[in-house]
């Protein structure tokens, strides 16, 4: 842990100076301007806020440090006999700025699997929910009850000075981490096989002990799990999730507040919420055609259906990418590697045929290519892990990774409160008859 700690003390130190010259030189240029419709339109395109772990590319889909989904699938460290990179790899990067060596991501390994245990109390805590309760609201549940253990918390009643913060955050957010599996797989075994739950296994890596935890001990889900846990992790800062993660931080709400937070984002159908919604969709329409592989007609009908019906195509368009989300191409990939023939996975690719077209001609939707989440079921499906309200906690975990890598940069980097302005109507009424200002405190 040291060594990890001190070589992000390091690169911390480093970017502070370069932020700083930055600032002192160019800290009055005008980066944007902001207009009305954006203000009241969800802020689309407004820059505001600086993500270090990762850039949204419209055209292009993410880089994680530079890096796309696959240079990171190619580059990566994996594990023994396994081909997807292991998700402590893009931790490292993510958080040091650097592709980690195979020492490295053994190193993360080690740090998370001794920093792993959850105490009693935050299973009790779960257990006092109803077992019908949505997995998404026991997993915040049990995040919040391991705020107990928060060290920046304790630390900050003691009266922690300031130049401490990014260390106690950064504590946290290992342990965080951490302990997410064994919360994660410990909801999925209570609600779906009866409360009988499976102790870690202490010899393997971050993902594929939560695939162990979780009842799949088969090489092919751990792989998927790898692979999960990796493209999901972090989209910069914008999103709902990690804006919400950096926002709540901000106030110096510690990790487990500030990741507790970001996860009730993450539980929205617009965003984390649209993997269950869409294979629950996908369930649906089987249903009513009486098929499991509906044809391409059947597809669009169903489409039109849905739109008709006031709803939104699940798993497709996106506030910022205006192409196919590169992490659905990596699910196909794998899709297409290892269950060619799945009949649900063909189902997912017809619907890729269907749906932009149909979304196209609204003339209204900015990107009518899938996301992430119109794929990520099917493969789970696949290796027998149906039960959809799920999926979004698995998300979640994996989330944790690219969230806490920024808000130890937060921290870092001495980010302040975060407060931006808001206005009324009735303000920007009188602004347009020239009676007031928009700018005013
Ligand atoms: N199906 C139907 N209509 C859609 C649509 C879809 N998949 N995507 C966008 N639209 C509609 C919007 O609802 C909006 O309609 P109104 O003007 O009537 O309100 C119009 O098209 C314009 O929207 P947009 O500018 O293209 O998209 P936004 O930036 O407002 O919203 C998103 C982005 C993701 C919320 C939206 O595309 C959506 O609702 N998709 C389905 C849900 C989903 O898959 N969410 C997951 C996103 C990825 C993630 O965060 O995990």
């Amino acid at each position: 842990m040291e060594v990890l700690k001190g070589l992000f003390k390091q690169k911390a130190e480093q970017a502070n100076a370069e932020i700083k010259e930055i600032l002192k030189e160019h800290g009055s240029k005008v980066i944007g301007e902001v207009t009305l419709s954006q203000v009241y339109q969800g802020m689309r395109g407004i820059t505001g806020l600086v993500t270090e772990t990762s850039l949204l590319d419209a055209q292009e889909g993410i880089r994680f440090r530079g890096y796309t989904i696959p240079e990171l699938r190619e580059k990566l460290p994996k594990a023994p006999d396994g081909k997807e990179p292991l998700p402590e790899g893009l931790f490292f990067l993510m958080l040091i700025g650097e592709l980690p060596t195979e020492d490295d991501v053994q190193r993360v390994t080690n740090i998370l699997q001794r920093r792993s245990h959850v105490p009693a109390h935050v299973f009790h805590t779960i257990d006092a929910l109803p077992v019908n309760a949505h997995p998404m609201t026991q997993f915040v549940a049990g995040i919040m009850a391991a705020q107990t253990e928060s060290e920046f918390s304790r630390r900050y009643s003691e009266g922690m000075n300031k130049r401490d913060y990014w260390a106690a955050t950064f504590d946290d957010c290992i342990d965080l981490i951490a302990r997410l599996p064994r919360i994660a797989a410990y909801i999925y075994r209570r609600k779906y096989h009866f409360g009988q739950h499976i102790q870690p296994n202490g010899l393997l890596d971050w993902a594929g002990n939560l695939a162990h935890m979780m009842g799949f001990d088969n090489e092919g889900f751990k792989e998927l799990m790898r692979l999960y846990m990796t493209i999901h992790a972090d989209h910069e800062g914008g999103n709902v999730s990690a804006h919400t993660t950096h926002l709540v931080g901000s106030a110096l709400s510690d990790p487990y507040l500030s990741f507790a937070a970001g996860m009730n984002g993450l539980a929205g159908p617009l965003h984390g919420l649209a993997n269950q919604e869409v294979i629950k969709w996908i369930f649906e329409m089987q249903e009513k055609l009486g098929s499991e592989m509906p044809t391409k007609a059947e597809i669009a009908q169903y489409v039109q259906d849905t739109l008709s019906s006031g709803k939104v195509v699940p798993g497709y368009g996106h506030a910022v990418l205006r192409k196919t989300d590169p992490r659905y191409t990596a699910q196909m990939d794998f899709g297409k590697t290892h269950m060619p023939n799945d009949p649900l996975c063909q189902t997912v690719w017809n619907i890729y045929e269907v749906v932009p077209p149909i979304l196209q001609s609204l003339g209204k939707v900015k990107n009518p290519w899938p996301n992430v989440d119109a794929h990520s079921g099917a493969l789970l499906v696949h290796f027998g892990l149906k039960e959809y309200e799920f999926y979004t906690v698995l998300f979640g975990v994996s989330r944790a990774l690219g969230v806490m890598a920024s808000l130890c940069w937060d921290r870092a980097l001495g980010f302040p409160l975060e407060r931006p302005k808001s206005i009324t109507t009735a303000q920007v009424k009188r602004w347009l008859k020239g009676e007031d200002e928009i700018w005013g405190d």
